[in-house]
């Protein structure tokens, strides 16, 4: 814990605030079930990094943004993309190739973008949204806009160099902006202690002319504060924030099942996370800040109801034309 941490008193949640947050998890975490319960018919024809069991942190991260956030993350960014934009037809479009889809189709779920609601990138290659965060922050403190750039990325992306160049030139530049780390702990099957040539996280960037947070509670409104918090020191200060998020991935690498019999991880090591599931723990809060059972469930079904009409629409719409199939796409004729 940073000095500046010790005076972490955040301000009771409104509950309304609980609920939002609460919603923003339900709808991520529900849109990957409706994608694992049509996946076998094979018409999303897309490799599926999902981002199960993480979505305590996107959550809470996007909603204390309050719109701000300039949005970059990794290909893990279902959770990502749906709480930035809230919107699932061009989710689903994009899921099912279809031409309604973010990108016309053409790129599938690694690649999710939405730059006018506020995600701007996620990519298939490890760190490369990093140095893009760090200029569009840079920009943004030029234009002294009130924005905030936001990068995801996973603790397999602090294996690239690029990684530590970015951390180097956001405090060099003193950009204020957020890099979220969502350690799950692995790079695919591997993890840290196999990769990284120190013995944590959070004291290697303590190192840097940054400000740093830590949050291993899986609980959305302890990382929706601590945002806040850092959001705030961040723009005082006129510096990068870090806030490392401990989660857990649920699901396979990629893919939409678990996989506990490829023998990288068991089971019971992680039983922690299933008994404080984050959406578990904040509908147990809900309730007890009186929401009434019945609502949640008409709440619910109301996401539920728009998932299943974006699906609907998404099966039905079109393929993009060949002519489109290349357009955008950057090439040197020799
Ligand atoms: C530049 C680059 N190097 C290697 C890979 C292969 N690769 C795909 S996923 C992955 C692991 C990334 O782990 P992490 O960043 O922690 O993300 P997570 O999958 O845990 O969300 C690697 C090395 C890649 N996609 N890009």
């Amino acid at each position: 814990m940073n000095d500046h941490q010790t005076h972490f008193h955040p301000e009771p949640l409104s509950s309304e605030e609980s609920l939002r947050l609460y919603l923003l998890m339900y709808q991520a975490r529900k849109a990957e079930e409706a994608i694992m319960a049509h996946y076998h018919t094979d018409q999303m024809k897309t490799p599926m990094h999902m981002s199960m069991g993480q979505e305590a942190g996107v959550a809470g991260v996007i909603a204390a943004l309050q719109g701000r956030g300039d949005v970059f993350s990794t290909y893990r960014s279902h959770a990502t993309f749906l709480c930035q934009t809230e919107d699932l037809d061009p989710f689903f479009a994009e899921m099912y190739g279809k031409k309604t889809g973010t990108a016309e189709g053409r790129s599938g779920s690694m690649h999710l973008a939405f730059p006018e609601k506020g995600h701007h990138l996620s990519s298939a290659i490890v760190s490369s949204c990093l140095p893009v965060a760090v200029g569009a922050g840079y920009a943004n403190k030029l234009l002294q806009n009130d924005r905030m750039s936001v990068v995801f990325f996973g603790d397999g992306a602090m294996d690239e160099g690029v990684f530590w160049e970015s951390m180097n030139a956001a405090c060099v530049f003193k950009v204020p902006m957020l890099f979220v780390c969502e350690d799950n702990g692995l790079a695919v099957h591997t993890g840290k202690s196999q990769r990284h040539g120190y013995k944590s996280i959070d004291d290697i960037v303590k190192a840097f002319d940054c400000l740093s947070y830590t949050d291993e509670t899986n609980n959305v409104e302890s990382i929706y504060q601590r945002t806040k918090q850092a959001v705030k020191e961040s723009y005082a200060l006129m510096k990068p924030a870090f806030l490392r998020i401990q989660c857990h991935r649920y699901l396979e690498h990629v893919g939409i099942n678990e996989d506990w019999e490829a023998g990288y991880r068991s089971r019971p090591s992680y039983s922690w996370w299933y008994e404080n599931d984050s959406l578990k723990m904040q509908r147990q809060k809900l309730t007890t800040v009186g929401f009434e059972e019945n609502f949640l469930q008409s709440q619910e079904q109301h996401i539920q109801d728009r998932i299943e009409k974006a699906i609907q629409k998404a099966e039905k719409a079109d393929f993009c034309s060949v002519e489109r199939l290349y357009a955008g796409v950057f090439y040197e004729k020799n």
